[in-house]
C-alpha cells in the first residue's frame, strides 16, 4: 500500500514535470541597461546643441534627430521608412521601423513623438520615450527575440502641433492594413524629473485596451513599483490610433501637473512641485531626467513588448 501510494505520487510528479517541459517556456523580457538609453539621450542633447537648440518640427534639429534614430535601426537589422508630411509650411517626417519576422496580421506596434518644441532640446519630452523605444529595438535584435506577432516601431513628427506626424500615419493606412495593427504602446515622457508612475487608463478607450494597461501595470509590479492610472485623452499620440479603434496603452512620468504629498509618500520626490518643471522650456536637458524612473519605464516597455507580442 505505501509502495502503490509513493508509485502514484512519483507518477503524478513526473507527469507534472512532463506536462511543464512540453509547454514552450516564455522567454523573459530583457533588463534594459539604462546607460544605453541616456547615451541615446546625449546624443539627441548633441543634435540639439548642434542645431539652434532644438530639435522641432521643421528645424534642422528633427531631421538629424530622424536620421540618427534611423541609422541605428538599419545597422540593427531593421526595415526603415521615413515618412514624409507638410505641416504649418514645412516638411515633417515619420520615421517606421519593422522588426523582420511575426504575423504580418498580428502586428503590435511602439510608438512615441520625436520632435521637441522650439523652446529647447526637448530631452525629457520626448528623448525619453524616443531613446527608450530605440533601446527595446535594438535589444530585440541583440536578443534574437523572435516573437509570434509582427513588432512595428514609430517614431513621430509634430507632435507638438497637434499629434500631425501620427494622425498623418493613420490616415495613410488603409482599412485593412489599420486592422493588422492589434495593439500600439505610446511612451511620451518616461523619465520626468520629479517622476509619477502613471498607466493609461484603458477607460474610454478601444475595447482590448485594457489587456495592453494591465501588462503594463504587471511589468511596474513585477518590479515592485506602485502605479496609478491617468487618462492622458487627447495629449499624445496613441489618440490617432485610438480614434480608429485599434488599443491602445502607454506609460507617463508626468508633465506640468503637481506631485501631490501622497504621490511623494509612495514614490519619492516633492509634493507641491511639477512632475516637470523643464516641462516644455529650455531647462529640458539632459539633466532634466530621472534615471530611476528611466531605467523602471525602459524595462516595463520591454516586458509589456515581450508579454504582447510572444
Ligand atoms: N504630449 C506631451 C507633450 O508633448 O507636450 C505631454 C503629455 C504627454 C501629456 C503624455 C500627457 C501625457
Ligand atoms: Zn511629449
Amino acid at each position: 500500500m505505501r509502495i502503490l501510494i509513493a508509485l502514484a505520487a512519483a507518477l503524478m510528479v513526473t507527469g507534472a514535470t512532463t506536462a511543464q517541459a512540453a509547454a514552450p517556456a516564455a522567454l523573459a523580457a530583457p533588463n534594459i541597461n539604462v546607460a544605453n538609453v541616456q547615451a541615446h539621450l546625449n546624443q539627441f542633447q548633441s543634435i540639439a546643441n548642434a542645431n539652434g537648440g532644438n530639435r522641432a518640427h521643421g528645424r534642422p534639429g528633427y531631421l538629424a534627430s530622424i536620421n540618427w534614430v534611423k541609422s541605428k535601426l538599419d545597422a540593427a537589422g531593421f526595415t526603415t521608412r521615413v515618412q514624409s508630411f507638410t505641416y504649418n509650411g514645412a516638411t515633417g517626417y515619420n520615421l517606421i521601423a519593422d522588426y523582420p519576422g511575426g504575423d504580418l496580421n498580428n502586428v503590435v506596434m511602439l510608438g512615441g513623438h520625436l520632435d521637441s518644441v522650439t523652446a529647447g532640446p526637448g530631452i525629457n519630452d520626448n528623448g525619453t520615450g524616443s531613446a527608450s523605444i530605440l533601446e527595446v529595438a535594438l535589444q530585440m535584435k541583440a536578443t534574437n527575440f523572435q516573437p509570434t506577432k509582427h513588432v512595428r516601431f514609430g517614431w513621430w513628427g509634430a507632435e507638438e502641433l497637434g499629434l500631425r506626424g501620427s494622425t498623418f500615419y493613420v490616415n495613410s493606412l488603409s482599412t485593412t492594413e489599420r486592422s493588422r495593427i492589434k495593439s500600439y504602446l505610446n511612451f511620451d515622457m518616461t523619465g520626468s524629473p520629479n517622476p509619477g508612475y502613471f498607466v493609461y487608463s484603458a477607460s474610454g478607450q478601444p475595447s482590448g485596451s485594457l489587456a495592453l494597461q494591465q501588462s503594463l501595470q504587471a511589468g511596474f509590479q513585477s518590479k515592485g513599483v506602485a502605479t496609478e492610472l491617468t487618462s492622458v485623452g487627447g495629449r499624445s499620440d496613441h489618440a490617432a490610433f485610438a480614434r480608429s479603434g485599434i488599443p491602445v496603452g502607454g506609460t507617463f512620468t508626468g508633465a506640468e501637473g503637481i506631485k501631490t504629498s501622497a504621490q511623494a509618500q509612495k514614490w519619492g520626490g516633492t509634493a507641491g512641485q511639477a512632475y516637470d518643471r523643464c516641462y516644455h522650456r529650455s531647462c529640458d536637458t539632459t539633466s532634466n531626467v530621472n534615471a530611476t524612473a528611466l531605467d523602471r519605464n525602459a524595462d516595463v516597455i520591454a516586458y509589456s513588448l515581450w508579454a504582447t507580442a510572444a
